[in-house]
């Protein structure tokens, strides 16, 4: 018999793991605004919408990372069935709901080659490079946290100017590090480990040069005894780590570009979320507005209690 408190703290898990945690409802890709993945609406849509992003609803937690999920999380379906087009050089922004701000560390994007149709690409078999990473700042402030606090709450990274043009999956990623060093009164059931939080998407570059860094595999990209898999971000005084604690990120260092580029001014578009005319989409972005303004709620509700 399980009592009824445990199914409590059952119940609770479940609706913080569908909804505390965030996910991307959006993409600006070198100024193209494509839709991410709805985690409430995009489930409902038959047949399933063009999308960028590996579907599959829920954000993590992963905290296994000998798993296959570590890849490109849960389920990873439908298959993007649809592919953002960016130069190279190019930034992408990404858009983010509500985000826990308890849920501190960094915040990474990577990505990795492939070829042929996504749909035959296995995200355990390719070979992540990382391309931008946000830890804590100088003032002890973590990067979700500057996130949450930034306008329209987005993060930005820039596709490396140098990079061969092709096919990529780009894998974005928040590690939450709250507990990593141990849980707090009333979350005695949660594992002490980091967690990933990470989604994956469809792009192709085009403009790009030479350059085919190196990568690692998901799983195998970090390793259990990793400095960085550790870190006490509870010690702090709103939000501010204890000075003189360094953190130490995970994996390989970022690749950064050998050269920039002056991109041409490109128009703003805006790729329709369900190719069924302005009406339809309008009632899809109020709806999407009104759901990620009731995720926001459960957000600060689990945050009051610490979670
Ligand atoms: C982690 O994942 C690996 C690979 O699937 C599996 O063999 C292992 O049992 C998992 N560990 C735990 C604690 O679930
Ligand atoms: C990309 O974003 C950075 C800031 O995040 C900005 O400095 C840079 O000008 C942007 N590049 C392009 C091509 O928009
Ligand atoms: C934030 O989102 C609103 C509504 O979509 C938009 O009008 C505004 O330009 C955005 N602001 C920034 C800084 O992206
Ligand atoms: C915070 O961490 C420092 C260094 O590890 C330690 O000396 C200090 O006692 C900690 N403070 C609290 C309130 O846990
Ligand atoms: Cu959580």
């Amino acid at each position: 018999m399980v009592s009824s408190s445990v199914f409590g703290l059952l119940a609770l898990a479940l609706a913080q793991q569908a909804c505390g945690h965030g996910y991307i409802w959006r993409v600006t890709a070198d100024n193209t605004i494509y839709p991410g993945w709805d985690v409430a609406l995009d489930p409902m849509l038959s047949p399933p919408p063009a999308r960028i992003a590996f579907g599959g609803g829920i954000v993590g937690p992963i905290i296994n990372i000998s798993a296959a999920e570590m890849a490109c999380n849960f389920g990873g379906s439908p298959r993007p069935s649809a592919i953002a087009e960016v130069r190279a050089g190019s930034n992408v922004t990404f858009h983010w709901s509500h985000w826990l701000y308890s849920h501190k560390g960094p915040i990474t994007a990577w990505m990795a080659p492939y070829t042929g149709p996504v749909s035959a690409v296995n995200p355990n078999d390719l070979s992540f490079f990382k391309i931008a990473e946000d830890t804590v700042d100088a003032a002890g402030v973590w990067a979700n946290v500057r996130m949450m606090d930034q306008t329209n709450r987005t993060w930005t990274a820039t596709i490396p100017a140098d990079i061969k043009s092709g096919t990529y999956i780009i894998r974005h990623e928040i590690v939450a590090l709250h507990f990593s060093t141990g849980t707090v009164p009333g979350w005695e059931f949660t594992p002490v480990a980091a967690q990933f939080y990470m989604t994956c998407f469809n792009f192709r570059v085009t403009g790009g040069g030479d350059a085919e860094p190196s990568g690692v595999k998901f799983p195998g990209g970090y390793r259990a005894d990793e400095k960085g898999m550790r870190f006490n971000v509870r010690n702090t005084t709103g939000g501010v780590v204890v000075p003189g604690e360094k953190y130490t990120p995970l994996g390989p260092a970022v690749y950064t570009s050998k050269y920039g580029v002056d991109l041409a001014e490109k128009p703003v578009t805006v790729v329709s979320p369900t190719g069924g005319g302005a009406e339809a989409d309008k009632s899809y972005w109020d709806a999407q507005q009104a759901f990620l303004e009731t995720q926001g709620k459960i957000v600060s509700y689990f945050d009051s209690m610490g979670g």
